[in-house]
């Protein structure tokens, strides 16, 4: 999004990203169980996503039009205050998309919230 932009042209950015236009609904991607935040990456233009797991789980997307992330029937989460995993293992399934990153059952996981792409000069510490 360019500054400046109106929302409905960082709707129709956000729209095209998800495989949507204007003349058609085909493409959109499902399986997400609790998402968070979404930016684009500035190098690459891909939609990257966060959203929260059941019992740790949490993830890292990047989202391809049409995908199934999964929810509710591969989680790399368990159910709540237990070590019971939620359905498959998403990397035994060939037909969802795998995370980028994931916090597995039992590491305590790391919910995160909103997403932005960070890449000034001003921090040469992170
Ligand atoms: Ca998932």
């Amino acid at each position: 999004m360019q500054p400046g932009a109106s929302i409905s042209t960082a709707a129709c950015s956000v729209g095209y990203l998800w495989g949507r236009d204007s003349t058609s609904q085909r493409g959109g991607d499902q399986g997400h169980r609790n998402a968070q935040g979404m930016a684009v990456h500035p190098e690459t233009h891909e939609l990257w996503q966060s959203e929260h797991g059941e019992e740790d789980g949490d993830e890292l997307n990047v989202i391809e039009a049409g995908g199934n992330y999964g929810w509710p029937v591969t989680h790399t989460g368990c159910e709540y205050n237990t070590d019971t995993p939620v359905g498959d293992r998403p990397q035994e399934r060939d037909d969802i998309v795998k995370p980028v990153y994931f916090w597995e059952c039992g590491t305590g996981g790391f919910p995160p919230a909103g997403m932005t792409f960070y890449h000034a000069d001003r921090s040469t510490e992170w």
